[in-house]
């Protein structure tokens, strides 16, 4: 809730919006494509979402036979990053993989 702090002769209160502002976040999702190796995927759900190998290739299976598949849930910001390591490591390898972050 909204506890505005009080203001005293003048003095204003600058507080607690920001302190108690629940952070949005954001779900980021990996997308199927016919190009990028099953390892790969898997090394990048290790590195960057951090899963344990099982549950990375678990992730994995999930976008290869459902087209694609949550990796974690994050403020903004971190989605953000998350997308744009997935996208240059991607990249650097020479695969077409895609990342994306929607709302909760
Ligand atoms: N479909 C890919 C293949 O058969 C594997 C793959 C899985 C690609 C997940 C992308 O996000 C992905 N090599």
């Amino acid at each position: 809730m909204d506890d505005t702090g009080r203001q005293t002769e003048g003095e204003l209160l600058e507080r607690t919006r920001q302190e108690t502002k629940k952070p949005e976040l954001y779900k980021v999702l990996l997308l199927n494509d016919d190009y990028t190796t099953m390892d790969f995927v898997v090394e990048v759900l290790e590195s960057i979402f951090n899963k344990q190998p099982a549950e990375a290739f678990r992730i994995m299976m999930m976008v290869h036979t459902q087209g694609k598949g949550l990796c974690g849930v994050y403020p903004h910001e971190i989605a953000e990053t998350k997308v744009e390591a997935v996208v240059s490591r991607a990249r650097e390898q020479g695969f077409p993989l895609k990342a994306a972050m929607e709302p909760e």
